[in-house]
C-alpha cells in the first residue's frame, strides 16, 4: 500500500507542536492538519511554487501561540477551546512524486477524504490556491457544501496554458461539483482577477461576488446577511483576500483588503449558522514575507477558526469531571 503522506520529520515543529500522525489510518482527532504545498503549475516558473514553504512559516508561527494555549484569549472571552477537550493532529504533507501532478492531486482528494471518514476537521495548509481543487472532490459524499471564498481575486479561470487545476480556477472547478450548492467570493477589487467572460460566468452560476468595498462600508454582518443559511460551509481562504499592509507576503497584493477582524468575524459568523466543515489557508509566500507578518495572520486566523469551532460545539467534548 502506498503511503499517502509523509510525516512532520524530526527537527520540525508540528503545528502548535502537537502529536504528530504517521498513518493517515490511524488519525483519531476533531482537527487534522494536513500541509499541500504543490499544486500544478502553468510554467516551469510556477513549479518553483512560490508558496510552497508556507505550512513551514505557519508552523514556526503556531508555536508562539503554543506557550499561551488554555489563557485567556480577550476576543473569544476565555479559553480558545471554550474549556473543551480538542484533539489537534498534524498530518504532516501530502506524498506527492516529481512531475505527476494529476496523481498528486489525486493523492490530495484521497487524503482529504480519510480525515473526513475519520470525522475529523481538514485544515489544509497550501501551496496556491490550485490545492483546494482536489480538496473539494474529497466531500463528494460529505456535501452538500456552500463554499466561502475569501480572495481578491474571482478565480473563475477555465484554463491557463492548457492546465485546468492550477491556481486561477478552483472557483470555476468548484462550480462543476454537484456537492458544491453555492458559494461567496468575498474581498473581490482591483484587477488581476478575469476577463469580463469570467465574472459573466460566475455571475450566471449564481456566486454571491462581495467586493471588498462593499466590506469595508457594510460591515461583516451586512455580508454575512448576503450568505445563505446552509447545514455545511467551506472555507478557503486566499492570503490575498487580506489587506497587504497585513498581508503582503503574497505572489499578488492588491490594495484595499480586509482587515483581521473582518476575516475573523466572518469565520465566526459563519460558525454561528453552521457546521464549518472544512479550511485550506493558500497563497502565502514567506520570501516575501520578510517579517513574517503575512504567515502570522494566517496562523491568528486559523486558530480564531479552530476557537470558533469549540465555542459553537462543533469540535471537542466537555472535559470529563
Ligand atoms: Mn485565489
Amino acid at each position: 500500500m502506498t503511503t499517502l503522506i509523509q510525516p512532520v520529520p524530526p527537527g520540525r515543529p508540528s503545528f502548535l507542536a502537537m502529536p504528530r500522525l504517521e498513518r493517515l489510518d490511524e488519525l483519531e482527532a476533531d482537527v487534522a492538519i494536513l500541509a499541500v504545498p504543490y499544486g500544478v503549475p502553468y510554467d516551469m516558473e510556477g513549479s518553483r511554487f512560490a508558496s510552497a514553504p508556507a505550512p513551514w512559516a505557519i508552523r514556526e508561527q503556531s508555536l508562539w501561540f503554543r506557550r499561551y494555549l488554555g489563557h485567556y484569549e480577550v476576543d473569544f472571552g476565555g479559553d480558545l477551546f471554550a474549556g473543551r477537550e480538542v484533539r489537534i493532529v498534524d498530518c504532516g504533507q501530502v506524498a506527492m512524486e516529481p512531475g505527476q501532478y494529476l496523481e498528486n492531486m489525486r493523492r490530495v482528494t484521497e487524503s482529504v477524504q480519510v480525515i473526513l471518514r475519520r470525522g475529523a476537521v481538514p485544515i489544509v495548509l497550501g501551496g496556491d490556491h490550485a490545492v483546494p481543487i482536489p480538496v473539494l472532490r474529497a466531500y463528494k459524499d460529505f456535501g452538500p457544501i456552500f463554499v466561502v471564498q475569501i480572495d481578491a481575486h474571482l478565480d473563475w479561470r477555465d484554463e491557463v496554458n492548457g492546465v485546468r487545476e492550477g491556481l486561477s480556477s478552483p472557483m470555476r472547478r468548484a462550480s462543476e461539483m454537484p456537492w458544491v450548492c453555492g458559494m461567496a467570493q468575498v474581498g473581490l477589487r482591483g484587477v488581476g482577477s478575469g476577463r469580463q467572460q469570467e465574472f459573466d460566468d460566475a455571475r450566471a452560476y449564481g456566486s454571491i461576488l462581495i467586493p471588498a468595498r462593499e466590506v469595508h462600508q457594510q460591515g461583516i454582518s451586512a455580508v454575512l446577511e448576503r450568505i445563505p443559511v446552509v447545514e455545511r460551509y467551506y472555507v478557503t481562504f486566499d492570503a490575498d483576500g487580506l489587506d497587504p499592509a497585513i498581508a503582503p507576503g503574497v505572489n499578488a497584493p492588491a490594495p484595499g483588503g480586509l482587515t483581521y477582524y473582518q476575516a475573523f468575524d466572518l469565520l465566526r459568523g459563519l460558525a454561528e449558522r453552521g457546521r464549518v466543515v472544512g479550511l485550506d489557508v493558500v497563497e502565502v509566500v514567506p520570501a516575501r514575507d520578510p517579517a513574517g507578518i503575512t504567515s502570522l495572520h494566517a496562523t491568528r486566523l486559523i486558530l480564531d477558526f479552530i476557537g470558533v469551532l469549540a465555542h459553537t460545539g462543533q469540535i471537542g467534548r466537555e472535559k470529563a469531571g
